[in-house]
């Protein structure tokens, strides 16, 4: 079994951990020490795209130096195989984020046509900025007037129009025209500007089928314009359309880690990713009619939390505590206390179903396209027709289900107050000028120095890294060398829960000029700005600044970096790709997948920057993983003649 202290960095989870083995309860912790990953796959250079093989080239001892002449049946090199591998990881990447947005995007055209009581169009300003970046008009002609057009009538046309960037037949992505013009004209030079999300999943894989694209600077043209796909598309549209539904995000309080869990309550704990379930369910968890119905079962109340990105999406628009990381999945239920864990989509361990079995927890999907397997496993499919009648008796059960509890419940006593929320629009309300309205204050501070530059800290947890460790000490080494950090998904949890996510923080943990800036302005050193599909907003966020004036034309110019220290999910590399095609140098911890192909590794890693100005890196030692950004960062800052 695993050694709780050696497996994360956090005491709440190291407590979770034993607790389980004291139960003989089995988690990926423990799983982590016996299953050793395939070296050869690892590195990229396993392909089984057909069967004769699959064909393994493992890296010869004395490396590729004097030449390389390994290859598979069919003749593939190892540096065909590892793009085709890479690519296809891009592919499912942006697959899981894109998909995610056309059923935002379905719902939202159900709001629009008014089919659904649910779900409504709630921000009414969102939608009016959105719908011209879609070619929806905003206004319209009378006798030579111009009106305001009807609100419905844009929802339903923006609708329309956003549910046809996925399959249409002509044209390319809308979104795309949102970056700076530069970096638009680039990705037309270099033929990658993506024609609509779902035939760019589809070339890739048509071309990394056997016999088809054999060179990997040419599979990679593919990988970059599904990535872009997914950033400047499915995400940016899953992003905006969740914002015009659900109500876009701005600062607010609540709290991080497994202690937010509460021994009298009844607890229910979401996972997965689309707002679209988790926005009713804490509709109707907060309704007096339940909380009614929770007292009558004997609770003093509902507590909920989340956990992986629907925590993410829940918090920033409900102020709903944060319950853990992705690897913590398993020990919110091992607490005894998880009344309801109800999942949706991605990164959900088929394993939950083998520890609920040990509790009382039920456990529910909701998605018809993630069911499990275990029998102990409830299934009530969501459907944004009857939205809210689903989401009643999914609390309902968990309610029911308080009774049920064994007298054994042990919560770690372990959480932090975070801030969440921050966006564009509010970064821009904070970090803005008062007269200009744009970034004008960030872009002033760093060209005076407070600021030395941005950081982007985003991505997964890894069994195969110390749970938490490498994501708070990058985080912890940027901003102590004055780089502000905007932070998604599993790496905003985690700061969450060190308490990096309150403006406290700047006291105790950062360089002075930023310290400086952030009581300054009253904000965290570290801006949690949402979900992974919320990698939009970071993108846009980067765009604004370029907008703002003074530090270059293109988001390559701009004194920026980004990391994904844990990473391990297929997403992770997508929006690596379209991070480094959107102009920013990436540092991924942990593993690479193209280790065992250098030329092609070597490709992404140096090629890459004289293409798009941005680039790939690996570093797991975590800081030297932050040097190696900051590093890139002055590089930036001495281009553009800030440095003093
Ligand atoms: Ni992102 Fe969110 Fe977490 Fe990784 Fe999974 S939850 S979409 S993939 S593990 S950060």
């Amino acid at each position: 079994v695993a050694d709780p202290v050696a497996a994360s960095y956090d005491v709440a989870t190291q407590e979770m951990i034993k607790r389980a083995q004291d139960l003989g309860v089995e988690t990926c912790f423990d799983r982590a020490v016996t299953l050793k990953p395939c070296n050869i796959g690892n590195q990229g250079t396993c392909c089984k795209n057909c069967g004769m093989g699959p064909c393994r080239l493992p890296l010869p001892k004395g490396g590729v130096e004097d030449g390389d002449d390994r290859k598979g049946i069919c003749g593939a090199t190892a540096n065909t195989i590892a793009a085709r591998n890479f690519i296809r990881m891009v592919a499912a990447g942006a697959s899981a984020h894109s998909d995610h947005g056309r059923c935002v995007a379905e719902v939202f055209m159900s709001a629009a046509r008014k089919e659904t009581d649910a779900y409504q169009i709630k921000d009414i300003q969102k939608l009016l900025q959105i719908a011209p970046r879609l070619d929806v008009a905003i206004t319209v002609e009378r006798d030579g007037e111009v009106l305001d057009r009807d609100i419905d009538e844009i929802a339903l046309e923006v609708a329309e129009v956003a549910l046809n960037e996925w399959g249409k037949a002509e044209g390319e992505l809308k979104y795309l025209k949102r970056a700076p013009a530069p970096r638009y004209e680039l990705w037309k030079k270099f033929g990658v500007l993506p024609r609509n999300i779902d035939r760019e999943v589809v070339e890739i894989m048509h071309r990394t089928h056997i016999g088809v694209d054999q060179d990997y600077k040419n599979l990679m043209k593919q990988g970059t314009r599904c990535a872009l796909a997914d950033g400047w598309g499915g995400s940016m549209l899953a992003t905006d359309l969740q914002d015009v539904l659900f109500g876009t995000p701005y600062p607010l309080q609540s709290e991080a880690n497994l202690g937010i869990m509460k021994k009298d309550h009844v607890n229910i704990i979401i996972h997965g990713h689309e707002p679209v379930l988790s926005e009713m369910i804490v509709a109707v968890a907060q309704s007096q009619e339940m909380i009614d119905y929770a007292k009558q079962a004997g609770a003093k109340g509902i507590q909920m939390g989340g956990i992986c990105c629907t925590a993410n999406e829940i918090l920033q628009r409900h102020g709903v505590p944060l319950a853990g990381t992705f690897l913590q999945q398993e020990l919110a239920i091992i607490t005894g206390a998880c009344d309801a864990m109800v999942v949706d989509i991605q990164c959900i361990f088929q394993n939950l179903a083998n520890v609920a079995k040990c509790f009382h927890t039920k456990l529910i999907t909701t998605h018809p396209i993630a069911k499990m397997e275990q029998d102990n496993v409830l299934h009530i499919e969501f459907d944004e027709h009857h939205a809210v009648e689903d989401a009643k008796r999914i609390v309902k059960l968990a309610i029911d289900n308080f009774k049920n509890r064994g007298e054994d419940v042990v919560i770690p006593q372990h959480k932090n107050p975070v801030i969440a929320g921050f966006g564009v629009e509010s970064i821009e309300y904070h970090l803005g000028g008062s007269f200009r309205g744009s970034y004008y204050t960030l872009n002033d501070n760093i060209i005076n120095g407070r600021i030395r530059g941005i950081g982007a800290v985003v991505g997964c947890n890894n069994v195969r890294t110390r749970h938490n460790e490498a994501h708070l000490t990058v985080v912890k080494e940027l901003i102590k060398n004055d780089v502000i950090v905007l932070t998604t998904g599993c790496n905003a949890i985690a700061c969450g829960m060190e308490g990096l996510l309150t403006p406290e923080t700047a006291q105790v943990f950062c360089g002075p000029g930023l310290a400086e800036v952030c009581e300054t302005v009253g904000i965290p050193p570290v801006l949690h700005v949402g979900s992974c599909v919320d990698n939009s907003r970071i993108l846009l966020a980067a765009t604004e600044v370029v907008k703002a004036g003074g530090l270059g034309k293109d988001i390559s110019d701009v004194p920026a970096a980004g990391s994904a220290p844990e990473w391990m999910s297929e997403k992770a590399i997508s929006i690596g790709q379209y991070v480094v095609a959107s102009g920013v140098y990436t540092v991924f911890g942990t593993t690479f997948p193209t280790s065992g192909a250098p030329v092609f590794q070597k490709y992404l890693f140096e090629d890459f920057e004289k293409m798009y100005g941005g680039m790939w890196d690996f570093e797991p030692d975590p800081i030297k993983h932050a040097h190696k950004m900051i590093a890139h960062i002055d590089k930036k800052r001495k281009a553009l003649g800030i440095d003093k």
